[in-house]
């Protein structure tokens, strides 16, 4: 029995493991700053993770979830150090909210973080180092689950990296949600921006206003139209043109973002945008004429919210405190964007307020509308943020701008001391074409393929250091006018994802288009083990 001991432990200690270089790493976003060491850390079936407060217990899943079913292997968590063969988490108060050390050798890897987003991050980019066989959704044999011996230094450039979707154009269940939560967890992205509310849907349960969901929830009719006036639904489409998230759902939403590190911010749209509010309750607009739900594109969008009422204020102010009893987001976001306010200019209730409140235009009337919600929102320590328009006609004193018709929006508000999310539709819009368009599923228009969103730098050059500070981040948005399942939206997002979390995450400095599309070789690897539809046509323009 001895010497069949001795035997296996000789034959441990030889066992060969394959010889890393850094062409083999490929982590998306690019770490910081990387040394690669000389030997791996094998993880078996006894590495145990050692946590110094239970907090920390949640994170560990993101690698034991994926060695359980991988390796099948139930890996140990504990508050104290065996004498090897352990990864340890360990808080420096010193290092930013978002940063991580990472440093591995062939005994132990260590951890190092601030607080929970840290050790996530950490934690992924074991994850990435690992083979890709870790994403298998079965157990896998004949693996050895190494990893090199390095030491990463890690940190975002920005802290708001963001990715929007669409679920009013139509309506995506809650585990699509879920999933894409843990997708952008994966991409190291922190926000998700919930666009719950459109002319097209209501998608959030209002418990006072019932028929927002249960009339605003759902189209009149089943047909989609393009903006170029063409016909877009087939029999065979199995869209989705109806639905709407309970209250249950969003604080399980929520809840398992969190666990993910990311912050979910709501989107409210006013004054325009909400003809499903205003086919449930008429009373909202100027001259309460009866409509239902559109189902294509609405041009120009005339039918908004009467600014004169004062229900619609009481209206919305309702409304926002169920939401921000539902979102813990320090921002609220409430849309402001493509009004077209011809119904004020008629409207006597409108036309009172302006005369009232001594303003010149519909656009100060806009303005008027944001100024009154932020001051309501302020007041339940929120902050509020809108699309560009919200700069027309006077920002609101503390609005944060999120900048889509370009990036010159943005400069302004950051101009004028205001924080903003740089979201252009020339780099950040994912409901546009990625490859040759008789290639790919009909899209919005545009074109922003792979290497234009890697591109992406949320700090435009012309900008001064002053006004870069105001530079929150970037965010992509994934608008759902044509986009009817699951697989279409997946298709969308991945991989433009991950350029967009490298452009957002890593020093601009380290950007490199030749060693990301060699590095996303990997990422494809695991996008397929998690059944993700990514785009193929990725392939064709990176050719
Ligand atoms: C503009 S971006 C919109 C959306 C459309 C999108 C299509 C923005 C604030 N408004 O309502 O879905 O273009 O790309």
């Amino acid at each position: 029995v001895l010497i069949i001991i001795a035997l296996m432990a000789s034959c441990q200690q030889s066992k060969k493991f394959k010889v890393f270089t850094e062409a083999d790493i490929a982590i998306i976003p690019k770490p910081v700053n990387l040394q690669l060491g000389n030997g791996v850390f094998e993880f078996n079936d006894r590495t145990q993770f050692v946590i110094s407060d239970d907090s920390q217990k949640e994170i560990t899943s993101v690698l034991l979830d994926k060695f359980k079913t991988a390796a099948g292997w139930t890996l140990g968590v504990s508050g104290k150090a065996p004498q090897t063969n352990y990864v340890e988490f360990i808080v420096d108060e010193n290092l930013n909210d978002e940063a991580y050390e990472l440093v591995v050798n062939s005994e132990k890897v260590t951890i190092t973080a601030k607080a929970y987003s840290g050790f996530l991050y950490g934690l992924e980019s074991i994850r990435q180092l690992l083979p890709t066989e870790i994403e298998s959704k079965t157990k896998v044999n004949q693996v050895n689950w190494v990893i090199p011996n390095l030491t990463i230094n890690d940190e975002p450039r920005f802290k708001w990296r963001g990715l929007h979707l669409d679920v009013s154009r139509h309506f995506f269940e809650k585990e699509y949600i879920l999933q894409t939560i843990d997708m952008l967890a994966m991409h190291k992205m922190n926000v998700f921006h919930f666009h719950l509310v459109d002319d097209q849907g209501w998608r959030i349960e209002i418990k006072k206003y019932p028929k927002l969901t249960e009339i605003g929830g759902f189209r009149n009719d089943q047909e989609d139209s393009h903006w170029d006036g063409r016909r877009v639904t087939t029999p065979e489409d199995v869209a989705t043109y109806g639905g709407f998230y309970t209250q249950e759902d969003i604080k399980e939403i929520v809840a398992y973002a969190k666990s993910k590190g990311v912050r979910v911010v709501p989107e409210i749209e006013m004054p325009a945008h909400v003809m499903s509010a205003i086919a449930a309750y008429p009373e909202l607009s100027c001259f309460e004429t009866p409509i239902g739900v559109p189902s294509g594109g609405v041009w120009p969008i005339t039918e908004i919210y009467c600014a004169g009422k004062e229900s619609t204020f009481e209206f919305l102010e309702n409304v926002l405190l169920e939401v921000m009893e539902l979102f813990p987001s320090e921002y609220i976001h409430v849309g402001g964007d493509e009004a077209t306010k011809t119904n004020w200019e008629k409207c006597p209730h409108c036309q009172k307020r302006m005369k009232d409140e001594g303003l010149a235009s519909v656009d100060e009337l806009q303005s008027y509308f944001i100024k009154r919600m932020e001051r309501f929102i302020a007041s339940h320590d929120r902050k509020l943020i809108g699309w560009d328009e919200i700069l027309e006609g006077g920002l609101a004193p503390e609005a944060t701008v999120m900048s889509w018709r370009g990036f010159e929006g943005g400069i302004e508000a950051a101009d004028q001391g205001h924080d903003v999310v740089m979201t252009p539709t020339s780099y950040m819009y994912f409901d546009y074409y990625q490859g040759p368009q008789n290639e790919e599923p009909l899209a919005w228009g545009g074109y922003i393929p792979l290497s234009k969103v890697y591109e992406f730098d949320p700090v435009v050059e012309t900008m001064t250091p002053e006004q870069a500070k105001h530079v929150l981040g970037g965010q992509a948005n994934v608008w759902s006018e044509q986009i009817k399942t699951e697989s279409h939206s997946q298709y969308m997002i991945y991989p433009r994802l991950a350029a967009l979390s490298e452009a957002v995450w890593s020093p601009k400095e380290s950007r490199d288009w030749d060693d990301f599309s060699k590095r996303i070789l990997t990422l494809f690897e695991r996008y397929e083990y998690l059944d993700i539809n990514y785009a193929k046509s990725a392939y064709l323009v990176m050719a």
